[in-house]
C-alpha cells in the first residue's frame, strides 16, 4: 500500500513528505507521476496529469489536494473509486481574511483611490463611517460558512444561497433556484465560492449580473468557469457593475492578452486566495486512509451525481 502524490507545483513536494512523516510516519508516500506502480493504492493529486490513472492498477481511492474536484472530474479516465476532497484543511481562515480585504476595499472606495493613484490625482474625499455593504455568498457550504462567520463578526450584513437551507448564526440563507432573484436583488458584493459543476459552470452570465443592484460588486474565489468573462466585462463597462476582484479564471494562468488583467476596475489576483494547508490536509487524508483501510467509508466523498 502506498500513497502518490502529484501536482504540477513539484517544489512542494518536500513540505508534503514532511506532513506525512509526521503524521503518519507508517504510510509509504512517494511523490511525482513517474513513481505510478502496482503498489499505489490512494493518490493525492492537483490537475493529474493526463494517463495518470491507467497507469495505477490497485486504486482504492483518489483524493484532491483542494476543496474542488473539477481538476480531476475533468479527467474521463477516473477510475470508479471514491474521489474525496479537502474539508477547509486551513482554507477557511484564508478565504475569510480575502473576503474581508475585498469587502473593505469597496466599503471603503480603495477602488477609487487605486484609479486616483494612477493618474497621480490627490483627491480626499470624507467618507465618514461608511455603511457596510450587503454581502451575498453564491455558495454558503464550507468555506461559504466560515467566511461567512468572519464578515458577520466584522459587521457586515451576510445572506447565503445554497441548494439547501443553513442555518448560520446571522446570516439570510437562501436555497434553490426559486429563492435566487431575491437572494440577488439585495446583494451589493457577491462572493462566488460554489463548485465547479454541470450545473453552476458558466451561471454567473448577463442575465444574473443584471439581477444585482446597479453599482454591486463581484468576487469570484471559486473557479473561473462559473463567469462569462465577456457578459462580465459588459456589465462593468456600461456601468451595472462597479467593478470585480477575480482570484481564478478559464485559463490559468490569465494569459496576457486577456482584458481583465488591465481593466481598470478589475483587480487581479493569481488563485491565491486560500491554499491548502499541509499538516491539516495530511491530518484528514490519513485518517480516511486509516477508515478504508478498516473497511469503513471515507468521510468526504465527492457525489458523483452532483459534482462537489
Ligand atoms: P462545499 O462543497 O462545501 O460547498 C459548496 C456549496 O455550493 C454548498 O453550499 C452547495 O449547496 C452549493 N451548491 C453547489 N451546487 C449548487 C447548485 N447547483 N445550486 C445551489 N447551490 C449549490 O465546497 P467548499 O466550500 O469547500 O468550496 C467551494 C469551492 O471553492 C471549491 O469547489 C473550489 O472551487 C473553490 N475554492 C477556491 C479556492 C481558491 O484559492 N480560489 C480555495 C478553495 C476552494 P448545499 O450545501 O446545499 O449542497
Ligand atoms: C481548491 C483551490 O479547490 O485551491 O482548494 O482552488
Amino acid at each position: 500500500m502506498s500513497l502518490l502524490i502529484t501536482t504540477p507545483h513539484t517544489s512542494k513536494y518536500e513540505n508534503w513528505r514532511e506532513a506525512f512523516a509526521q503524521i503518519a510516519p507508517d504510510l509509504k508516500v512517494v511523490c511525482g507521476a513517474e513513481q505510478a506502480s502496482e503498489e499505489v493504492t490512494y493518490v493525492l493529486t492537483w490537475h493529474p496529469p493526463k494517463g495518470l490513472f491507467q497507469s495505477l492498477p490497485n486504486l482504492r481511492a483518489v483524493f484532491s489536494m483542494g476543496a474542488g474536484v473539477d481538476h480531476i472530474t475533468s479527467d474521463p479516465s477516473l477510475p470508479n473509486v471514491p474521489l474525496i476532497r479537502q474539508r477547509d484543511a486551513g482554507m477557511g481562515t484564508q478565504m475569510s481574511e480575502y473576503a474581508l480585504y475585498a469587502a473593505l476595499h469597496y466599503q471603503r472606495d480603495f477602488d477609487i483611490v487605486r484609479l486616483n493613484q494612477q493618474s497621480q490625482t490627490w483627491a480626499p474625499f470624507v467618507s465618514g463611517v461608511r455603511p457596510r455593504l450587503n454581502i451575498g455568498i453564491l455558495g454558503l457550504g464550507t468555506l461559504g460558512s466560515v467566511v461567512a462567520n468572519a464578515l458577520v463578526q466584522n459587521g457586515f450584513p451576510v445572506s447565503g444561497w445554497s441548494r439547501s437551507k443553513k442555518e448560520v448564526d446571522g446570516v439570510t440563507s437562501y436555497s434553490g433556484e426559486g429563492e435566487l432573484g431575491d437572494f440577488l436583488a439585495q446583494t451589493e458584493l457577491l462572493l462566488c465560492l460554489l463548485p465547479d459543476t454541470e450545473q453552476t459552470r458558466g451561471m454567473v452570465n448577463q442575465n444574473l449580473l443584471q439581477q444585482l443592484p446597479k453599482g454591486a460588486v463581484l468576487v469570484n474565489v471559486a473557479r473561473g468557469a462559473l463567469v462569462n468573462d465577456d457578459e462580465l466585462l459588459q456589465a462593468i463597462d456600461s456601468g451595472h457593475l462597479r467593478g470585480a476582484m477575480l482570484d481564478v479564471f478559464h485559463i490559468e494562468p490569465l494569459p496576457t492578452e486577456h482584458r481583465f488583467w488591465s481593466h481598470p476596475n478589475i483587480v487581479v489576483t493569481p488563485h491565491v486566495a486560500a491554499e491548502t494547508v499541509y499538516a491539516a490536509s495530511a491530518q484528514q487524508v490519513s485518517l480516511e486512509i486509516q477508515r478504508m483501510e478498516a473497511g469503513l467509508p471515507p468521510t468526504e466523498v465527492v457525489d458523483p451525481s452532483r459534482g462537489y
